[in-house]
């Protein structure tokens, strides 16, 4: 059936679901006229190579080296990046920067290389660059870590954006991480990746490939170092990945191979080496320092598409309430707007919202709003006529404007890569904020349009601003959630000055964590989804974006009051703890599921709200680090190639090891531990790493280990802050860090250090300030003496 034959058949049904097919059969169509009359055929294409080497000229961090028929731009920056450029391309602009590039660092120089090649010599990379553009970077003993091939471009013969591809090779050893939140890894395995921001259309598993967040950063890890690289290109891309292997016996190794191909866009990229607690914060200090959560955004979280009322909300609350179980927010989704339209209220359904708001504050409970981009193109609705207002919306090359079809029918989209499009976006949160609502949650902002046959976003030939430069949607797609999260960030600023805004959203790219988090999308309710889950907040993390969390109990269907459990009992470990789930899928409440499972559902909550200052601390650390809470096995042993390979067990923050039961009627479950004496924090039993062991893994709990030294800042059963700390190893010390801060203001705390050691018979543990040693202000518990 062609979408002539569907349009008929839908008219004929005369229903509302068959007009609102015709209306995404409609949109299909527009996008592909825009498309055909805004984009050329590319024609006839010419190869290009960057040729021979003719000269080199050094300049501040590195300098220009010109071949014959291409220049690569290479500058070592301050923060110890490189970044290289071909065909002139600079760091500048960029939606991935924080601010401007940092400065280039005086002391690497660019000096002649062997062969007729160039180099240049930084503080933790040597980078070289041969007679014809391959670029090498090497440990600064001469390990090599990447090896770039001479990259290659085809460039329509009649003018165009010219399509490149890099390929590389990385040590046999090397494992793939990265390339935003991806369902399959999250060591990413052969195959072929894309770079296209995408939503699925449907719940998804550990198959579907790409998701809603994708970005062109790979976090290499090796037996040699660790490193990120980053290729600045916006376009629509591919990342193909080769895992190399070493010859066993006489035989030979095979490298890894990796593969970048781009659309358009430079041929530029950031590499950053070292161990990847430093690489992360170079990244960090490139990207931006990730936005700190309020502390109840550290909580329990609960929502549902389709509440359908201020009651149902009541009821739900009331039920954690009776039940003595913790909860910290609640999020409102599309069925509260009037119409699907976006800051709107229903009013019959959820008549007093701010007073219910307000209610739930007194509890200690916050509203979150969902909030989508798409605004319903209808003279009348204020959004629209305040949108076109400033011209805020999207346009094609004949300047009418896209319309797209989401959930309050034809929408037109907001082009956020235009500064003055942002401010009124922002401004637009004033109304969410006078509902009483404390955070919100960025939803179909890939962006999506429902549109037949094929791709649902907007036509690629769609005009932006790209903040004057001008440009079209396959340059600005992938930035386009990235940009609508800095509006809603710099307009919560503005409005709320007191308060650190708290958003995520649901699309984003490299920079994102500047304004928020993300989580998972709809992922499928079944055992790979859970698997999914955690792949896809570990790769996150990975990528500089630490905040993220699936929806717990998975988006659609009804999990099993098993497989509901153990995803609550991953949740409570993961930064954002959210029950979710779709208007047609079961029930999420944990009393839902039957008495056992909600006791262990209480265990797990309870849990989380006695973790609260642990994870406050990792949400100030990842501030100021770049590190993020959950940590692959490898974290601090990258090195341990059993670790690498280790997919089902996380790091949380420096003292914790969680390892979640991921596969049905498991009571029982391998670990593998990293070096050091870690304890079974239920049973208090000893393990020494490395190494793998065998733990029990009843209903009732997932295994969670302590780092032997750990001290861990937890809230007491009175509410105030103690420390537990496990015992270290005799004659070794521990420590711990504490960032004592409750709020959602902008203090800065000080980063409390603890110290744990053994004098005599007994653990004490000190707190170490600029002014000394001295006794911890808190009570103290120690654990694991046996
Ligand atoms: O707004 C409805 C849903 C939301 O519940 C979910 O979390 C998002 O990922 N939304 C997608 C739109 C529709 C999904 C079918």
């Amino acid at each position: 059936m062609d979408g002539r034959d569907l349009v008929r058949s839908v008219s004929v049904v005369g229903s509302r679901k068959a007009a609102q097919g015709l209306r995404t059969v409609r949109a299909a169509w527009r996008r592909r006229r825009i498309d055909a009359a805004g984009l050329p055929a590319r024609g006839v294409e010419r190869a290009r190579v960057p040729g021979p080497v003719q000269e080199a000229v050094p300049g501040p961090g590195g300098g220009v080296i010109r071949f014959s028929r291409s220049e690569l731009r290479i500058t070592v920056a301050v923060n110890g990046a490189v970044f290289w450029g071909w065909d002139g391309a600079g760091p500048e602009p960029s939606y991935a920067l924080a601010g401007r590039c940092p400065e280039p660092d005086p002391r690497a120089v660019l000096e002649p290389d062997t062969d007729g090649g160039w180099r240049v010599v930084a503080e933790r990379v040597k980078i070289s660059v041969s007679r014809h553009g391959a670029v090498e970077v090497c440990t600064p003993g001469g390990v090599m870590l990447r090896r770039d091939l001479p990259p290659r471009w085809w460039e329509p013969v009649d003018g165009g954006p010219a399509r490149w591809v890099q390929r590389s090779e990385v040590a046999a050893d090397a494992r793939f991480f990265g390339l935003g939140g991806r369902a399959s890894g999250p060591r990413l395995r052969d195959g072929t990746y894309r770079l296209w921001n995408t939503d699925p259309g449907r719940a998804f598993g550990p198959g579907d490939d790409p998701l809603y967040v994708t970005m062109p950063v790979q976090l290499v890890v090796a037996d040699a170092a660790a490193h990120l690289v980053f290729h600045d290109t916006s376009w629509d891309g591919s990342v193909t990945l080769r895992e190399g292997a070493e010859g066993a016996g006489s035989g030979h190794d095979r490298t890894g191979r990796c593969e970048v191909r781009m659309e358009g866009g430079p041929l530029r990229c950031w590499v950053m080496a070292g161990t990847p607690a430093r690489v992360l914060h170079t990244w960090a200090s490139l990207t931006g320092a990730p936005a700190l959560p309020p502390a109840w955004a550290l909580g329990h979280h609960h929502a549902r598409w389709g509440f359908g009322g201020e009651q149902e909300v009541r009821r739900i609350v009331g039920g954690y309430q009776e039940r003595g179980l913790p909860l910290d927010a609640v999020h409102l989704d599309i069925d509260h707007f009037d119409a699907h339209q976006v800051f709107t209220v229903d009013q019959e359904n959820f008549p007093k919202l701010p007073t219910l708001a307000e209610e739930l504050r007194r509890d200690g409970i916050r509203l979150v709003s969902i909030v989508d981009p798409a605004v319903k193109a209808a003279p009348g609705n204020a959004v629209y006529d305040s949108g076109t207002g400033v011209d805020a919306f999207v346009r094609d090359p004949s300047g009418r404007l896209v319309e797209g079809v989401v959930w309050p029918g034809e929408a037109v989209y907001p082009d956020f890569t235009h500064a003055r499009v942002r401010k009124w976006w922002g401004g637009l949160y004033e109304e969410r904020l006078a509902q009483g609502f404390a955070g919100f949650w960025h939803d179909m902002n890939e962006p999506t349009s429902f549109t037949a046959f094929g791709e649902s976003t907007l036509p690629r030939a769609s005009r932006h601003a790209m903040e004057g430069r001008g440009g079209d949607h396959r340059e600005a797609h992938n930035v386009y959630a990235l940009c609508m999260a800095r509006a809603a960030y710099e307009g919560l600023r503005e409005l709320a000055p007191a308060e650190r805004p708290f958003l995520f959203s649901r699309s984003g790219w490299a920079g994102v964590q500047r304004y928020g988090g993300t989580w998972s999308g709809d992922v499928a309710t079944g055992w790979p989804g859970l698997r999914a889950s955690l792949s896809l907040v570990l790769g996150l993390g990975l990528c500089g974006v630490p905040y993220s969390g699936p929806d717990v109990g998975g988006f659609d269907g009804s999990p099993s009051p098993e497989l509901f459990l153990r995803w609550f009992q991953l949740g409570a470990y993961l930064p954002l703890f959210r029950t979710h789930a779709s208007m047609r899928a079961g029930r999420r409440e944990p009393w839902e599921f039957g008495s056992e499972v909600l006791e262990h559902a209480r265990v797990a909550l309870l849990e989380r709200r006695r973790l609260l200052p642990y994870f406050v601390t990792l949400a100030h650390l990842a501030r100021r680090t770049g590190a993020p809470y959950v940590r692959p096995l490898w974290w601090g042993a990258p090195e341990d190639r059993a670790l690498r390979d280790c997919e089902d067990a996380f790091l949380l923050g420096d003292g914790l090891l969680v390892a979640p039961v991921l596969d049905p009627g498991a009571d029982r479950r391998a670990v593998q531990l990293p070096r050091g004496r870690w304890y079974d924090t239920q049973t208090e039993r000893v393990y020494e790493g490395p190494g793998q062991v065998l733990v029990d893994a009843p209903l009732s709990r997932i295994p969670v280990f302590a780092r032997a030294g750990a001290v861990l800042p937890v809230r007491d059963e009175d509410g105030g802050v103690g420390l537990e700390v496990w015992a270290p190893a005799r004659g070794r010390t521990g420590g711990g860090l504490f960032v004592p801060d409750a709020g959602d203001g902008w203090d800065e705390p000080e980063v409390e250090r603890f110290v744990a050691r053994w004098e005599g018979r007994r653990v004490v543990v000190r707190r170490e300030g600029d002014d000394g040693v001295s006794a911890p202000p808190y009570p103290v518990r120690v654990r694991g003496l046996g």
